[in-house]
Parts: structure tokens; sequence; C-alpha cells
């Protein structure tokens, strides 16, 4: 790939940033409050702005309802459409009403599955109202003790409730499918792997994809292994961004493993899931629990950049070569020269080209956007609860 071709991709991604990113957030011990943060959805769609003013590759806005509840969706579009960003994908809630403690769509009691699906079509609702393509699905279903339900039937109340919501879609739009391996459910989880979420997307049809959350696996799981699985079979609808330590830690994509987040870009290029074609979402989801939210956005907006440029750099037909010869060291140090190149300057270089300053952290940092909103916004939100 020529320098320009690269430019040209890079120039061309697109990642969405998470409403719930711009709210006060933490751990079940603490939540830290800081100062300026969005007081309602318009202001989180405001900050989110921001992050796109800065970086040019953030245009668009995941919501969660109901924690982005609000009376007219179809103003909230334009709002967003007015600071310069759009609606992205839309996430349902099903985890967090005192009816959904044995479950949502797989609860033992008619009343609550209903309930729960009934969540599921007034997303789509929202989605007609906004211009979304994609209701996002997490269910934090499941149970903490071996008896505690039938986990047969709990499969077949999922894929009941699924294909109610599916039959619902119309046009472009598409479920997207997450799994999570564990938490808040202890024993089993009704969604906790790609296999089981693939397998309940098939029986759907085309317009329902896997979601890979990059924090959502056992330690050690080869993730981009399921990334060129999923791309291979076009059932890879989209990433939730994030970096892990231990659990499903949601701090910054690239943090804590860039060349895990390399090695993950490097199937979506092979795969040929940057291209529009596939549909595969870039988002991140993610909690700035101790640093400032924006700051918190644009940097993993830049890391998922880094990354997918150095997954562009890898030299194709030499490392096919490599390969094709069983010539495994020489492979090996086709993809680590890729991997080991500064990228730094070529992003710099190809924001100026597109009339951005090189340097989004100092950029945001000089604007005076941070000190405005601490100074007119008093009593921001939680992320979630509340906002
Ligand atoms: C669940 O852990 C998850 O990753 C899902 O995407 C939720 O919608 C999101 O976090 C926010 O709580
Ligand atoms: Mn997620
Ligand atoms: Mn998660």
């Amino acid at each position: 790939m020529t320098e320009q071709d690269v430019k040209a991709a890079l120039r061309a991604q697109r990642i969405e940033t998470p409403s719930w990113a711009y709210g006060n957030s933490g751990t079940r011990f603490k939540v830290f409050a800081q100062q300026g943060v969005p007081r309602d959805p318009f202001e989180k769609l405001a900050d989110a702005a921001q992050v796109h003013r800065f970086t040019g590759v953030a245009p668009s806005v995941s919501l969660h309802i109901p924690w982005d509840k609000v009376e007219d969706y179809t103003r909230l579009a334009e709002h967003a459409r007015a600071a310069g960003v759009s609606v992205g994908a839309i996430n349902s809630n099903v985890f967090q009403d005192d009816d959904y403690m044995l479950g949502s769509v797989t609860h033992p009691d008619p009343r609550v599955r209903r309930k729960a699906t009934d969540h599921l079509l007034e997303c789509v609702d929202v989605m007609d109202a906004t211009g979304s393509r994609d209701l996002k699905l997490w269910f934090s279903d499941g149970t903490n003790y071996p008896g505690q339900d039938d986990i047969r039937a709990r499969q077949d109340r999922l894929a009941e409730a699924l294909a109610e919501v599916y039959a619902r879609l119309t046009g472009d739009q598409r479920i997207i499918l997450e799994y999570k391996l564990f938490e808040p459910a202890f024993y089993t989880t009704d969604v906790p792997d790609w296999g089981t979420a693939y397998a309940h997307c098939l029986k759907l049809g085309e317009r329902a994809k896997v979601v890979v959350d990059t924090g959502h696996h056992a330690p050690g799981t080869n993730i981009e292994f399921i990334v060129a699985f999923l791309l291979r079979e076009g059932k890879l609808g989209a990433f939730d961004f994030n970096s892990r330590f231990y659990a499903d830690d949601d701090l910054m994509v690239g943090a804590a493993d860039p060349f895990q987040l390399f090695r993950i870009m490097h199937e979506v290029v092979r795969g040929g899931g940057l291209d529009d074609a596939a549909e595969v979402a870039f988002m991140l989801d993610q909690c700035h629990n101790i640093e400032p939210k924006i700051p918190g956005q644009i940097r993993s907006v830049m890391n998922v950049q880094e990354a997918t440029a150095k997954a562009l750099l890898v030299d194709k037909d030499a490392l096919a070569a490599a390969q094709s010869a069983g010539d495994v060291l020489g492979a090996n140090a086709v993809l680590m020269d890729a991997y080991n190149t500064d990228v730094r300057p070529l992003l710099a270089e190809l924001r100026t080209e597109t009339g951005l300053a090189p340097d989004p952290m100092a950029a945001y940092a000089a604007s005076g956007y941070a000190e405005r909103i601490r100074a007119e916004r008093v009593g921001g939100n939680q992320a979630g609860w509340g906002a």
C-alpha cells in the first residue's frame, strides 16, 4: 500500500464515541464527580462534537436508552447535526430495573420478558426518529447458582425475543448483539461468548451481527482470531473498544495492550473490515473515572488511529511471500516492522493536510472549551443513572 493509500484509508475511518463516556462514572465504590460534565444528552452531544472537531474521525455518538432519554428524539438528532455530529448506535438497557433481577428477555416470568422486549422495540422507535442504523443489544441475563434456572429454556426465551425485535427492523437497520463472559451474572451468562452470539445472529438473518467488546473475554483469549473468523463469515457488526487489565475495566482503548489492538486491526485490514461494504462499526465503550473525559476520548480515538495506521503499513506482499515459503521468522518480522513504526508523524501530517491541528490533545487543551464548560455547567450528572 502506498503512503497515499494509507492516508486515504485513515481519512475515511470513522470511530464512534459513547454518550456515557462524557458523564461522571466510577466503580461501585465511588464516583468521583468532575466539574463541567454534561447535565443532559444535549450537552453530551456537544462534548462529543469537540472530539470530532479535533480528530476529524469521530462524527457519530452512541446513545444509551433510558440514560439519554428525551421527549423528542428527532430534536435531539437535529441538535447533534447542528453541533456537527450524528446519532449512532442505540444501546438498549434491560439491566437496571428491579424487575430484571433474574433476567430480562430470558426471565422466567413472561411479564418481565414482555417488558424487556417492549423496551427493545421502543429502542427501534428511537432509531426511526434519529436515523440510527444499529440497535446494540447487551443482556446482563444469566444465573448465579447451579440449578437456579433452566439454561436451555433461557436460550429459547432469548431466541424468541430476538426474533420479535428483528422482525420490527426496517430498511438498513441492524441488530448488533454483544456478548460478555460474566458480570453481573457469575455462574451462567445467556450470551457469554462470540459463538453464542454468532449462532443467534445466524438464525435471525443478514441484518443481525456480532459486537466484539474487547473487554468481554477471559484473560488470554485470542480476540484477533474471533475478529478474523467473524469477518470471514460476514458477521462482524461492530467493536466496542476499550482496554482491560483484569475484567471489564473499560479503560482507554490501546492503553493496556497496544500490541493486541494492532493485531486486531491487522485482521480487520486483512479481512476488508475497513471497507464501507463490510459495515463494521468502530465504537468506543469506555468510562473515564479519574481522567478528564473529552481528552480521554480524544486520546482513545488517536490510539485506534495509530493501531490502524500500523496495520495498514503491514507489507502485504512480503507477508504473503514469507507465509507461503514457511518463513516463520520472516513473516513475524514483517508484522513487527509495521508495529514498531512510529506512525505519529504520518498522522500529524494527515491532520495538517485535512485542516486539523497536528496534535488534537494540545489543540483541545488550548481551545478553552474545558474552562468554558467548567464555568457554565453546574451539577453535572453520572454517566448512566439520572443522566
Ligand atoms: C456491558 O458491560 C457493556 O459493555 C454494554 O455495551 C453496555 O451497554 C455498556 O457496557 C455500558 O454499560
Ligand atoms: Mn460494550
Ligand atoms: Mn462492558
